[in-house]
Order: structure tokens, then sequence, then C-alpha cells
């Protein structure tokens, strides 16, 4: 089995009633083992869009399966919850990114394993920070260190 962890992120149609409906449906999934979530965080977007707030949460499972099949499954849910790719980084109704597979580093034309842009997002690493209390990736480094890096790292809200 591979330890995983996902980030799950959404700004349209009710945010945080999407990322609960996914954190469910992962739940449920029987590919996917031991589901254990973050608490929610609402952020501001980061990138140049202006595009409403966001609500994230990241979530560690184990799997079987291989990460490109474990794409699939996401993108899978994405679809379901209504996803739409119109514009790179726009809004979205949820967004299923792989961050972390046991301590893989991967580059496909699909895939890049750890997501290359986890290491410096507040809305990634704090939630992360309360799955792994050690404040150690699996890769080895220090989430901590990697927050105080973190241009966005004071603008997350922790939602009850
Ligand atoms: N892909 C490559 N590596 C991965 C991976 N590790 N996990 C490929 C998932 N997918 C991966 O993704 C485009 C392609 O990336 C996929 O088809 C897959 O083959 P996408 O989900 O269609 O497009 P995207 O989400 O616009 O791109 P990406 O790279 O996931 O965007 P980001 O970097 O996740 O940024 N602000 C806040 N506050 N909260 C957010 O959640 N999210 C974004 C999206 C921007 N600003 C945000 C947030
Ligand atoms: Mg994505």
């Amino acid at each position: 089995m591979a330890k995983v962890f996902i980030g799950i992120g959404s700004n349209l149609f009710n945010p945080i009633y999407q990322v609960k409906l996914a954190l469910k449906k992962l739940r449920k999934n029987p590919l996917l083992e031991g589901l254990r979530p973050s608490p929610l965080y609402l952020s501001p977007p980061v990138g140049s869009i202006n595009q409403p707030h966001y609500c994230n949460a990241v979530a560690e499972f184990s799997t079987l399966l291989e990460p490109e099949a474990l794409l699939d499954e996401l993108q899978a849910l994405e679809y379901e919850q209504g996803r739409k790719r119109l514009t790179k980084w726009g809004p979205r109704t949820l967004d299923l990114d792989i961050l972390l597979y046991e301590d893989l580093a991967l580059e496909t034309a699909r895939l890049t394993i750890p997501h290359p842009r986890m290491f410096e997002r507040g809305f990634v690493l704090i939630p992360l920070q309360d799955l792994l209390p050690s404040s150690y990736l699996p890769g080895g480094q220090n989430i901590k260190k990697l927050l105080k890096k973190c241009a966005d790292n004071k603008c997350v809200k922790k939602l009850q």
C-alpha cells in the first residue's frame, strides 16, 4: 500500500459543500483506505486571476493504485462534481491534486509528484501540518521551515 496525500480545493458553487462532498466520496471509495482529512480552510486565491476565495483541505489515505490510475480516479471525481477546465489556475468546483505519493519523485506527461507548487503554498502546507504534527514530510522537508518562506501563509482561516 502506498501512503498518499492529496490537496482539495474549490471556489465555485458552495466551496465548503463541494469539499465536504468530495471527502465523503473519497471515504466511500473502496480503492482508497483509511482516509484522514485535515480541517477545512478558507484562503484568498493565489495567482493572478481575479476569482472567489477558496475552501482548501488535505487528505491522507492508503492505496494500491499506481499514481496514474489514482489520477484517473481523482479526475473522475472532479468531473462528477461539475469540474470544467476553462482557464489554467481559474475558478473550479473541485480540484484534486496528488501532493505526495510515498517519497516518490515522478515526472511524466500527465503527472509531477511531489506537486511542484505545494512547497510554496500556505493553503497546502497548513492543513498538511495538521495531519503531520511532527512537521516532517515523507521526503524529509520540514513544514515549519517551508511555511516561513511562504508569502501567503498568514492568509488561511480555519473553519469550525
Ligand atoms: N498534473 C500534473 N501533476 C499533477 C499532480 N501531482 N496532481 C496534471 C494532479 N494533477 C497533476 O491540472 C492540469 C493537469 O495537471 C492535469 O490534467 C494533470 O494531468 P488541472 O487540475 O486541470 O488544472 P489546474 O488545477 O488549473 O492546474 P494545477 O497545476 O493543478 O493548478 P494548481 O497549481 O493546483 O493551482 N488559490 C487558493 N487559495 N487555493 C487553491 O486551491 N488552486 C489553484 C490551482 C490556484 N490558486 C489557488 C488554488
Ligand atoms: Mg489540479
